[in-house]
């Protein structure tokens, strides 16, 4: 086992791992920018290197001043959390030639995974459900109008290069076809350098459904059941719960099994999500696959009881999983993002002091954050500053724990959508689990 891990992260993620390594016996070394001096991973951590000023790309992105931190503290892992270098090729590789355990997936995993239109290929190889589209990349603007005669409208043309909603327009019909060609590749070229662009057939109104899954050196792989992220404005999920309201138990097998098949594809080591479109029929396709631990694995481990940070490490070190999967059972888990955003001007970001903090507790209250009463959020990150879950026995009691839990909350100083949380739990729609990834376009708050 590691006796050492470098977490390349900040805020709640740096702390829930360093929790972990904490439990298992292993000493940790926390990173953070002039700005995060004060933070509570700094604090908690048996080490702390400052890795540079406010600015990721010169922080927290900084692939030198990680690594150095790393060799002048002698960790024998690195932790990248998610977002930053967590699925980063460069650094897994710069990891891997140091003699430094990234907690991750491979450099190839990365690259195989990163670019959306070899990954789709791998998946159709693997007999994964995808999505009907172009087969690989469009050539040019003939191939795109023939494409969509073939799959008919509405399409969508999606930069290989993206991912997350970035890069993508919706074509309704083949007069737009020719504009919409143009901008995409110039958007793609200019945001990733890479004008690769696939079409696929436009799925309306879905769902969005990912598996958490889990793999070792071994080439076994299971799953551990879904989260519905249903609930997300401009690609920023702001609710996750599982199991998805939507799902059965058929559908369940069939999912879970297609996800195994995506990540023994890949011989995936580690643990990681394959996100998956549902439409109305409960026909599902593969989308893209996270090499990462994800912001909403709280809600996974608390229905399942496991560990997912715990399985990272061991894997990483070597562990075999126990190759069963994992289903919910008598369990369900919701999870607010609680962000310094103001809900009343559409989401716009609130740095500063929280003067006054009182979080909420009791049985079956989870909180993942980074802040106490007199911390100052910096303005330089994601604005989220907290993480609150609930699980109970079902949907209706953890809806009830959810709206006792956020009507305890006080956060004061900085604006929060703790409001639009309590809103959303009175919403009929959200009580009935009737929702798609449209949800947000609609609310009214
Ligand atoms: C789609 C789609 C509909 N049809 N692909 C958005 C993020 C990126 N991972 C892919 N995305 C979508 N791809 C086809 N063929 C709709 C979306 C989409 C979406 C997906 C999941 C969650 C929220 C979303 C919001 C808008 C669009």
């Amino acid at each position: 086992m590691f006796k050492k891990i470098l977490i390349a992260n900040r805020g709640e993620i740096a702390l829930r791992v360093i929790r972990t390594c904490k439990e298992m016996g292993i000493k940790t070394v926390a990173v953070y920018s002039t700005a995060d001096k004060d933070s509570l991973p700094v604090r908690f951590a048996d080490e702390a290197v400052c890795i540079g000023p406010p600015v990721s790309s010169k922080s927290y992105l900084s692939i030198p001043n990680i690594i150095a931190a790393a060799e002048i503290t002698n960790a024998d892992a690195i932790h990248p959390g998610y977002g930053f270098l967590s699925e980063n090729e460069k650094f897994s590789k710069v990891c891997q030639e140091h003699g430094i355990k990234f907690i991750g997936a491979l450099p190839e995993q990365i690259a195989g995974m990163g670019d959306k239109a070899t990954a789709k290929a791998t998946m159709i190889k693997a007999g994964v459900p995808c999505i009907p589209g172009s087969k690989g990349l469009i050539k040019d603007l003939a191939d795109a109008k023939k494409t969509a005669a073939v799959i008919k409208y509405p399409v969508i043309l999606k930069a290989t290069a993206g991912g997350g909603g970035k890069g993508m327009r919706i074509v309704w019909k083949e007069e737009d076809v020719e504009a919409a060609w143009d901008s995409t590749r110039q958007e793609a070229l200019a945001a990733f350098g890479n004008d690769g662009i696939y079409m696929e057939k436009y799925i309306e109104e879905p769902r969005h459904i990912e598996i958490q899954i889990a793999g070792d050196q071994y080439g076994n792989a299971c799953h551990m059941s879904e989260r519905d992220c249903s609930i997300q404005r401009r690609h920023q999920k702001l609710v996750e719960e599982t199991p998805s309201p939507f799902m059965t138990d058929e559908l369940r097998e069939k999912m879970g099994q297609a996800a195994i098949k995506a990540a023994k594809a890949v011989k995936y080591e580690g643990v990681g999500t394959v996100e998956f479109l549902v439409d109305k029929n409960r026909d599902f396709y593969f989308m893209e696959m996270n090499t990462r631990i994800q912001v909403e694995h709280t809600i996974t481990e608390e229905v399942i009881n496991f560990d997912l940070i715990k399985e990272q490490i061991k894997i990483a070190a070597g562990e075999k999983i126990s190759g069963k999967n994992y289903y919910p059972v008598m369990r369900h888990a919701i999870q607010c993002r609680i962000n310094a955003e103001d809900p009343y001007a559409d989401f716009r970001p609130s740095p500063g002091k929280i003067t006054e903090y009182h979080c909420p507790g009791g049985h079956g209250v989870r909180i993942d954050a980074h802040v106490y009463s007199g911390y100052t959020i910096p303005p330089n990150y994601d604005s989220m500053i907290s993480k609150l879950i609930v699980v109970a026995q079902t949907r209706e009691e953890a809806i009830l724990k959810m709206k006792r839990a956020l009507d305890e909350y006080i956060i004061e100083g900085v604006k929060t959508t703790i409001p639009f949380h309590q809103k959303l739990m009175n919403n009929e729609d959200f009580l009935k689990g009737n929702f798609t990834t449209k949800f947000m376009e609609t609310f009214e708050f």
